[in-house]
């Protein structure tokens, strides 16, 4: 059953005696020199799941906002979720099975999934812009054609196309086309019909600064712009075709976020409403620089869900409350608890999200907007469909934020004094092993070390309008501290003080983190 997928694994896609790998928060994420065995394991592993479910499956290699020389890989499940979480077991334990025992481990999956080797499959594979993508997208479909299952080469791709294209797959173009173009189709219509014939409106004005990260989200934002026509003005910047444009290197959504301060080349704006995604174009930052003072002001996923769903409270006039959630980090767990919903709206601070409509909400939205001359419904209509629900999206999630700030008539500097955030601040502390730090409540509580939360309450209590969260971090060998307080040199200590009794406790490696400056 499995002579030829390990022949060709022994031959050209060896694991050798590299150390063991984990499926984590997105996929398998190192460095790509690592991955070449991952690759062709997790092509085989998308045929077993696309034979499984009956329907097509999304493979993404793409390590997101991480530097040039990391890559990595993340299957896509046919309604355009991350993958099943019993299924990221069935990968870390594929992805890291001796050379030599590799069929007794597919056989093992096979059997214990009780998968038909007779029926079809069908694998979208698609790639981010990296110099180790080709390579690694090569061994992805030895892997499918190792055990001879079917494979849609969407070549380079942002993450969300690639979820948008299996979703499309998947309900036969009920979603859309599943091209690049019906992607851009379905938005910029969507787009234009919402804002109507003039893009201009009170303070708001069409043009705008994208931060492309020289990544992916650059090259698809141009192709956009050609569908988008002069309903948005926009420069692009760190495009990734000036020679020593380097992949989210000192610009993109991550590092405006976490540096807190303007990407490389648009230090110098003034006023101008700027817009950064990153590698792979899932997350979206806003921010400016203000006209006079030049000081930088930043717009993140928190304000975005708020912009949003302030907007969609206005446009149904029947929703009284709006009930928030809090979930564990990671866009699998937003966006499983938003389809509890019949509207619902995720973000998280980092600038990853989307919203999300049940059935039955969207049938209403469309029957009402084409039953009555409502304009709200009919503005609701278009905005579902400028939304890609499929998964968080840095392009369609900024046209959506541009809608709303269009219908407001309001310019950046409105949407910022809309609410004032609270000062924080982010750090990371290095640790042996990030795992002897579990958490409960949506990780705003630490469980072990026995005595951190303690700790932790009591230098809280310190503070003005304290508040710290710590947890080990899903992407890296750290620990993430959050911290936020009455004024930035308020918070800031608190981060360092906090971050100082993990080190302590949890093991750190190395010197603290010092105190931010
Ligand atoms: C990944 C997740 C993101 C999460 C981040 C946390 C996806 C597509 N992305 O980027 O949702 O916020 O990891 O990383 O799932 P951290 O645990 O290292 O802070
Ligand atoms: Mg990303």
């Amino acid at each position: 059953m499995w002579a030829e997928a390990v022949k060709v694994g022994l031959e050209q896609h060896a694991k050798g005696d590299l150390k063991a790998i984990q499926y984590g928060t997105a996929g398998f994420r190192t460095d790509a020199k690592l991955l070449d065995h991952v690759m062709y394991r997790m092509g085989i592993l998308a045929v077993l799941r696309s034979k499984l479910k009956q329907a097509a499956i999304g493979v993404m290699i793409t390590a997101s906002h991480n530097q040039e020389k990391d890559n990595g890989v993340k299957l896509v499940d046919p309604k355009g979720e991350m993958l099943e979480q019993s299924w990221e077991a069935l990968a870390t334990k594929l992805a890291n099975a001796k050379d030599d025992e590799l069929d007794i481990v597919l056989d093992e999956i096979a059997q214990s999934q009780g998968i038909d080797h007779a029926l079809p499959s069908s694998v979208f594979v698609g790639r981010d812009t990296r110099e180790s993508s080709p390579r690694l997208a090569q061994a992805i479909l030895d892997g499918i054609k190792a055990v001879e299952g079917a494979v849609i080469d969407a070549g380079i791709v942002s993450t969300p196309q690639l979820h948008y294209l299996v979703v499309c797959q998947n309900t036969h173009g009920q979603y859309g086309e599943a091209s690049a173009k019906g992607y851009y189709s379905k938005i910029s219509q969507a787009f234009k019909a919402f804002r109507g014939s003039n893009p201009v409106n009170g303070r708001y004005s069409p043009k705008l600064m994208f931060d492309g990260a020289n990544g992916v989200g650059a090259q698809k934002m141009k192709e956009f712009l050609t569908f988008l026509g002069d309903s948005i003005q926009m420069e692009i910047v760190n495009d990734g075709t000036q020679p020593g444009d380097v992949l989210n290197g000192d610009c993109g959504a991550d590092f405006v976020k976490v540096q807190q301060t303007s990407p490389k080349g648009l230090e110098k704006t003034r006023g101008e409403r700027c817009v950064s995604v990153d590698g792979d174009a899932d997350r979206v930052m806003y921010f400016y620089n203000d006209k006079e003072s030049g000081q930088f002001a930043m717009l993140d996923g928190d304000r975005i869900a708020t912009l949003v769903a302030e907007f969609l409270k206005e446009l149904l006039d029947q929703a009284k409350n709006v009930p928030v959630a809090c979930v564990p980090t990671g866009v699998k767990h937003l966006h499983h608890k938003a389809q509890d919903f019949d509207i619902g709206v995720y973000f998280e601070a980092n600038g990853h999200g989307t919203i999300v409509f049940s059935d039955a909400a969207q049938a209403k939205i469309r029957d009402t907007a084409a039953s009555s001359n409502s304009i709200q419904a009919q503005k609701l209509a278009h905005l579902v469909d400028v939304i890609n629900q499929t998964v968080g999206d840095a392009i369609s999630d900024m046209l959506l934020v541009e809608s709303i700030l269009h219908a407001k008539g309001w310019s950046i500097e409105d949407w910022r004094k809309a609410y004032q955030d609270l000062p924080n601040r982010q750090m990371k502390v290095r640790v042996a092993d990030r795992n002897v730090i579990s958490t409960t409540d949506a990780e705003r509580q630490v469980v072990t070390p026995k005595g951190l939360q303690d700790e932790i309450d009591a230098l809280v209590k310190k503070f003005p309008q304290g508040r710290s969260f710590v947890r080990p971090s899903g992407t890296e060998d750290v620990v993430r501290v959050y911290s936020e307080s009455d004024t930035q040199d308020n918070a800031d200590q608190l981060a360092y003080e906090v971050g100082l009794k993990v080190h302590a406790l949890a093991g750190g490696v190395g010197e603290p983190t010092p105190k931010p400056k």
